[in-house]
């Protein structure tokens, strides 16, 4: 029967090619031996991950809220331990996806946390990158581990993120038996931070870095967000200013006096710096109300949106921008200690004793001077990392209500002083992007979503360089094509699913 044999000898080579392809990968990770290559490492994980995959993620801790991860391309998941001293170690992730792009990525951690970024992991891989992540040293979302231990505020300053940037490389060469041939990093918040500081004492380590709504000056900061305690007193003092005065009255006559400075009534307030605002404006008459503020509040409003000045007049950290209150008033005006600060002063900087409601600026004096494996972060040279040819994509939402983005304004005007480089200069390198209407690193009233990360909004936008942060770090690196703005897009609702409502041009 010369014709079903011919149709056999046809099928044969193709059938069995496409299932063998499948299994080569699967293979090829299941045989992989990660923990033999990197010192004293030991394996946690290895598995074949295919594409469409709700992962489960039961050692991740409670505290951290992610449970699971949808992991949309097949990848090979390596997850170790690797202890950095003989009291301290490093939850290190590595995804490595069958489709490769030759690029490397690392990712980085948020607020004081131990929480791997699997959401950025999940969208770095299905854009071609073998992306590294870790538990920055501890687990959760506190400092109690790192309370005579200062091994782990290393690990958490910044050894956590260079080890597993140095493992990350050697394993992703050795499994795909080639060279990566672009190294990138991508972190907000204290992600941040912390893609500056490798930017700093390992310039070598990335090609290109994204950097967002960054949490510099790393102690004054701490010390920034603990002020706010004893200024608005505890939810239960009769000064205490609601949360409800705060999203609506306070919020709203913000609105009214700087929303339309930019021309337009849209909720966004384009350059927070030409908001002056005057909280005296919603003072009360002789006769109270609930829709005003007393003088005491009206006063602490204004202590809120002062620049924070220390024990020797200096500045500690520029004021809060206006424009943030209905987030803020959930963390930083609750009535309550703000955790993170809370955490850093209670295990780091003094001890489980110390009370948030006592804070005052010699509290920040000691940190600052503390400033424990040199965290502060506030660079005054970059050429190592600028010689290497190393770009910076640096941006931060105009309404931030976790990290005023006039710190990041202060730092680019600092950072162009100390390095005598004017702006033109600075564009080789380094780029500020401000984001108006961003709360903090993802969220609020403008067009926020720039591929700064994953989450429900990341599937949103195409991977282009002129609507993606991430994108034009790599086209910036790659082809030496720098953006001069990128597209922010808002959605109806923040839901991918019902639409574009609007996009903005946001401008360095
Ligand atoms: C993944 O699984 C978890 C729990 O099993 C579930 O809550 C979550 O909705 C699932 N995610 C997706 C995208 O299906
Ligand atoms: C690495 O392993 C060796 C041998 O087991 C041990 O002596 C050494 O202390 C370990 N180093 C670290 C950093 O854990
Ligand atoms: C850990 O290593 C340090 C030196 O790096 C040493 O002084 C200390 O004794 C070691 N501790 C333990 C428990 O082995
Ligand atoms: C963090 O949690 C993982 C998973 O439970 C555990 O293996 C690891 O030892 C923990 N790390 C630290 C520093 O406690
Ligand atoms: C407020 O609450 C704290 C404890 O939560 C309590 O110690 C204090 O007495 C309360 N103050 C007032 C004025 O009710
Ligand atoms: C206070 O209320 C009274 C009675 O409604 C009114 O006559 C008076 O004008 C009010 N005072 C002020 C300062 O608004
Ligand atoms: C910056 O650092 C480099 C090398 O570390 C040094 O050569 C240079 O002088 C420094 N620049 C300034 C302005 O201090
Ligand atoms: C770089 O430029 C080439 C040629 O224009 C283009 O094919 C490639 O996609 C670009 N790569 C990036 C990362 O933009
Ligand atoms: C968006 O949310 C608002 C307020 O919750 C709601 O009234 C509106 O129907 C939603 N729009 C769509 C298209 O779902
Ligand atoms: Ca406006």
């Amino acid at each position: 029967m010369p014709r079903t044999s011919s149709l056999v000898a046809f099928l044969t080579p193709w059938i069995p090619l496409a299932v063998h392809a499948l299994h080569n990968f699967q293979d090829k990770c299941l045989s992989f031996t990660p923990e033999a290559s990197i010192y004293n490492s030991s394996r946690h994980v290895l598995a074949y991950v295919a594409a469409g995959t709700n992962l489960s993620l039961p050692d991740n801790d409670p505290t951290c809220a992610q449970a699971s991860q949808l992991v949309s391309v097949n990848i090979c998941r390596v997850a170790l331990s690797i202890p950095t001293t003989n009291r301290s170690s490093i939850s290190f992730e590595l995804w490595l996806p069958e489709d490769w792009s030759h690029r490397f990525l690392v990712t980085g951690n948020g607020g004081i946390d131990g929480c791997t970024k699997y959401v950025d992991l999940a969208y770095t891989t299905q854009h071609g990158f073998a992306s590294v992540g870790s538990n920055n040293g501890h687990n959760g979302t506190t400092a109690i581990t790192m309370y005579h231990n200062p091994d782990v505020v290393t690990d958490f300053a910044w050894r956590s993120l260079h080890t597993i940037t140095v493992a990350g490389k050697t394993l992703t060469n050795l499994f795909y038996d080639e060279k990566y041939r672009r190294s990138y990093y991508l972190g907000c918040s204290l992600g941040g931070r912390q893609g500056i500081k490798a930017a700093e004492m390992f310039p070598g380590d990335f090609d290109g870095i994204v950097a967002g709504s960054p949490a510099l000056d790393f102690n004054n900061l701490q010390s920034w967000r603990a002020s706010f305690f004893p200024i608005t007193g505890p939810a239960n003092s009769s000064a205490f200013i609601s949360t409800a005065s705060w999203t609506t009255l306070i919020h709203d006559e913000v609105l009214s006096q700087c929303d339309g400075l930019d021309g337009v009534i849209d909720g966004i307030i384009e350059d927070p710096n030409l908001c002056s605002f005057r909280p005296e404006a919603l003072l009360c008459d002789k006769n109270t109300s609930t829709t005003c503020l007393t003088s005491t509040q009206v006063e602490m409003v204004r202590e809120i949106f002062s620049p924070f000045y220390g024990e020797d007049g200096d500045l500690i950290y520029p004021a809060m921008q206006p424009g943030s209150e209905i987030l803020a008033a959930e963390n930083l005006y609750a009535g309550k200690p703000f955790s993170y600060s809370e955490s850093w002063f209670k295990y780091v900087v003094y001890d489980p004793s110390w009370n948030a409601a006592t804070f005052n600026i010699h509290d920040a004096a000691v940190a600052e001077a503390l400033n424990p494996s040199n965290i502060r972060t506030w660079p005054d040279n970059l050429s190592a990392f600028q010689k290497n040819g190393g770009k910076v994509l640096l941006f931060h939402g105009g309404q931030d209500n976790q990290i005023t983005s006039f710190d990041t304004e202060r730092f680019y005007n600092f950072f162009s002083r100390a390095t005598q480089t004017t702006s033109d200069e600075l564009d080789n390198f380094l780029r500020f992007f401000r984001v108006p209407g961003m709360f903090h690193c993802n969220s609020g009233p403008g067009g926020w979503v720039i591929g700064q990360g994953g989450g429900a909004s990341a599937k949103g936008v195409p991977f282009e360089s002129a609507n993606n942060v991430l994108a034009a770090v790599v086209q910036w690196v790659e082809n030496g094509t720098a953006v001069k703005d990128i597209v922010g897009t808002k959605f109806v609702n923040d839901s991918v699913d019902l639409g574009v409502d609007f996009q903005h041009r946001h401008c360095k």
